[in-house]
């Protein structure tokens, strides 16, 4: 069969910083909220209740731990010493595109000099030739999911308005400095976490705050006038960028065909599109000012907020996908899912993966229509995969065969949206290397085509390993898509 995808469409993969470099403090890196997420074994307040709800008094034991307590996003998989064996790895596979971060507390420790860190700024500058030496585009976030702690201790993230100078002094220094190396850029990563997971995706510390609502969207408010003064940035020093933003896309059905449910699942989907529908078409839509009164939120504007989203409008609209739920307003329909920073109503249609979320490809070709008919701006893919417990047999092979199984369902439905009219630009799976994961800080949850030997409390060599699904993806590339069963 022919290839359903454009001759110069981006595949690839994607990882964060914090889940894939470690060396936490080396190289003049200032700590990182993501440095102070502890793993705890079962029973213990695990890594996502702290990442929903971090209190002051964790962070600040966290902060003041040198090395008792198990914080996996300290060492990563040691990616800061080995990302050229990597990023061969990833060229052996084809990569067009690899989609990584840049660790703000790696350029600004604090967040609050006025030079950047030179040997920060030299290391991404070095991971950057590396790639280009395999003519690989980076993808590159700017905020993925970690600041520098001390912009949470002294301001609490972006609850307040002097992160947006803050981070446009970040977003400035890593434009100029590679504006002739990275071309496309996000600027935050899955924006609209920031309502579920504040401390997650704002640095903020919920402690003694009567209205979590007020703060969060207040905070999001802060984000959206930085990305967009960072597009407006980003334009004037190349004209030739490409900046996009980035949404957690999570696709929610109505439990029944009652009509109810139906306008429950309605207004849900508006919320998960709400972050989108502010950058890409440059306003608040008008059925959030419901919401917020309903919640008793008032969000404060400076003069001239309004033209900023207005005038500068993302290039591209990215997002992850992993999952689907459903929505009911009937109380007696109980059985959940677990999710990606959320749970939902099990559908029971679906099968689940190891860690409870439920797989749907055919939910991401609703998604990609959807969000084409809704914004007609080219759409990427930038997250999307199977966290599993993979094995190593004793021959040392990974047969990952239900990790196949997955991608090449949802890889399918990306080419069915393809016929169906919609512009896709790249696909970036999550994770192509074993790395962290983000919410339960385990290891053990792996996405990735290369296996890397490492547990959940850092025991382990390291040591990098090509999984069956290595070879598949490979041929995927190969063949630009064409070929997604028979390897
Ligand atoms: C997204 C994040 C990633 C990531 C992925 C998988 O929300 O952008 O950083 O890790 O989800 O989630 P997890 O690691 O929790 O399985």
């Amino acid at each position: 069969m022919p290839s359903l995808f454009p001759k110069d469409f981006l595949w690839g993969g994607a990882v964060a910083a914090n889940q894939v470099e470690g060396a936490f403090n080396e190289g003049g890196k200032g700590l990182s909220t993501a440095d102070v997420v502890k793993y705890c074994p079962p029973g213990e307040r695990n890594s996502l209740e702290q990442l929903l709800s971090m209190s002051r008094a964790e962070l600040y034991e966290a902060i003041a731990d040198n090395g008792d307590g198990n914080y996996p996003k300290r060492r990563g998989i040691g990616f800061y010493h080995r990302y050229k064996e990597d990023i061969a790895l990833f060229a052996e596979m084809g990569f067009k595109v690899f989609r990584l971060s840049i660790s703000w507390p790696r350029i600004f420790p604090t967040g609050e000099e006025t030079e950047p860190n030179e040997e920060g700024l030299r290391f991404y500058d070095e991971v950057f030739d590396e790639l280009r030496k395999y003519n690989m585009e980076p993808l590159v976030t700017i905020s993925h999911y970690e600041m520098p702690v001390h912009l949470v201790t002294k301001y609490n993230g972006w609850a307040s308005r002097e992160l947006v100078e803050l981070f446009l002094r970040y977003a400035d220094t890593v434009f100029t400095r590679y504006k002739d190396k990275v071309k496309y850029w996000l600027t935050f990563n899955e924006i609209n976490c920031t309502l579920k997971a504040p401390f997650l995706g704002a640095g903020i510390i919920m402690d003694g705050v009567e209205n979590e609502k007020q703060v969060a969207f207040q905070a999001l408010h802060h984000q959206f006038v930085a990305s967009a003064l960072a597009v407006k940035r980003g334009r004037e020093i190349n004209p030739e960028f490409s900046i996009g933003c980035m949404l957690a896309r999570k696709l929610l059905y109505p439990y029944s065909c009652r009509p109810e449910d139906v306008l429950q699942a309605q207004a849900e989907n508006q919320m998960a599109q709400f972050c989108s529908d502010v950058q890409v078409r440059g306003y608040y839509p008008s059925y959030i000012q419901r919401h917020l009164k309903k919640h008793g939120v008032s969000i404060e504007m400076l003069p001239g907020d309004v033209e900023i989203l207005q005038e500068n409008l993302v290039d591209f609209l990215s997002f992850s996908y992993y999952m689907s739920s459903a929505v009911s307003t009937d109380n007696s329909i109980t059985a959940t899912t677990a999710g990606n920073l959320s749970t939902g109503l099990a559908n029971p249609y679906l099968q689940t993966s190891d860690w409870g979320w439920q797989i749907d490809p055919i939910g991401l070709r609703v998604v990609l229509k959807e969000m084409h008919d809704r914004y007609q701006i080219p759409l990427f893919v930038v997250e999307n995969g199977l966290g599993a417990a993979d094995e190593v047999a004793e021959d040392g092979s990974i047969r990952d065969d239900y990790r196949i199984d997955y991608l090449a369902q949802h890889i399918a439905q990306m080419a069915e949206a393809i016929e169906d009219g919609v512009e896709l630009m790249g696909y970036t799976s999550w994770g192509c290397i074993d790395l962290i994961s983000a919410s339960t800080s385990e290891m053990r949850k792996r996405y990735g085509y290369i296996y890397v030997d490492q547990d959940d409390e850092g025991g382990g060599t390291l040591a990098r390993l090509r999984k069956k699904s290595f070879y598949w993806y490979k041929q995927v590339i190969a063949t630009n898509g064409a070929e997604l069963y028979n390897s």
